[in-house]
């Protein structure tokens, strides 16, 4: 088994005391961190299926989660770079209702090397806390949305118009998550979207920029 199925086979199976240690050899043998993080990405596509199918539930689910975090903390180093442009603020948070954060937490670290400075308001985040966040941080130029249920994604929609309603303005709005589409996206008033964490921080900088 190569090092990288290794990392998957135990992301997987949630060995969170393991997966560093394996992430650190395959970064030793020369594996590029972006092929690594797309196999942990990959595991937790298993492990959603596997959570559908009824083999799995919502403990084996979350001890995937935890070792996919803790290997993503080794990645961290090699994935980021230092970017001393300013971007201005990015406020990020996962939709009220919504506890799944390892995409955000992606996304927060790509945006953040892409230059922005990142206030993360966590999960289960409410339109509210949004704004007072878009009025308390200065110079706040983007608000990132994430929600990985579609049960969720109304609260996305609410968070958008609550956004509208209040009157700031300065900043725009990018939403994502594993059910949201560009469609979507733009049918809740989004001002962009993006698939993944890579390409979240092209499109965060193209809006922002203008
Ligand atoms: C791990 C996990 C959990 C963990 C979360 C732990 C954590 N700290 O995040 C726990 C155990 C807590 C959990 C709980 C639940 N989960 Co869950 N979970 C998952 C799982 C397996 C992996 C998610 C993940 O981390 N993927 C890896 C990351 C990297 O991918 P990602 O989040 O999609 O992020 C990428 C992109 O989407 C994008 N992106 C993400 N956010 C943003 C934001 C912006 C602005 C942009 C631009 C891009 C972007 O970039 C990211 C990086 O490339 C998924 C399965 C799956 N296939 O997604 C199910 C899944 C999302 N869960 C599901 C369900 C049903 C639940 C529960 C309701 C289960 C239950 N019965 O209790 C609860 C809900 C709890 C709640 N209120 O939120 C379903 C959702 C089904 C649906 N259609 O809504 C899924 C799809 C599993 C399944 N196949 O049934 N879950």
């Amino acid at each position: 088994m190569s090092k990288i199925e290794e990392v998957k086979a135990n992301v997987e199976k949630g060995k969170a005391k393991i997966v560093p240690g394996l992430i650190q050899e395959a970064l030793d043998e020369g594996n590029a961190a972006e092929i690594i993080l797309q196999a942990m990405i990959d595991s937790m596509g298993v492990v959603g299926d596997r959570f559908s199918a009824g083999d799995i539930f919502v403990p084996e689910m979350l001890m995937a989660a935890k070792a996919m975090s803790k290997g993503v903390e080794v990645l961290k180093p090699h994935l980021v770079s230092d970017n001393t442009s300013s971007l201005g603020t990015c406020v990020i948070g996962t939709v009220e209702g919504d506890l799944h954060d390892i995409g955000k937490n992606l996304v927060k670290m790509m945006l953040e090397s892409a230059g922005f400075k990142m206030v993360d308001l966590g999960v289960d985040v409410s339109a509210s806390k949004f704004i007072d966040a878009v009025k308390e941080n200065e110079n706040v130029t983007l608000v990132a949305c994430s929600g990985l249920l579609t049960t969720t994604m109304t609260a996305m929609r609410s968070t958008i118009q609550a956004l509208k309603d209040s009157g700031l303005s300065g900043f725009k709005v990018i939403v994502g998550g594993a059910p949201v589409t560009a469609e979507y996206a733009a049918e809740i008033g989004a001002d962009g979207f993006a698939p993944d964490a890579g390409s979240a921080a092209v499109k965060a900088q193209e809006l922002v920029k203008g």
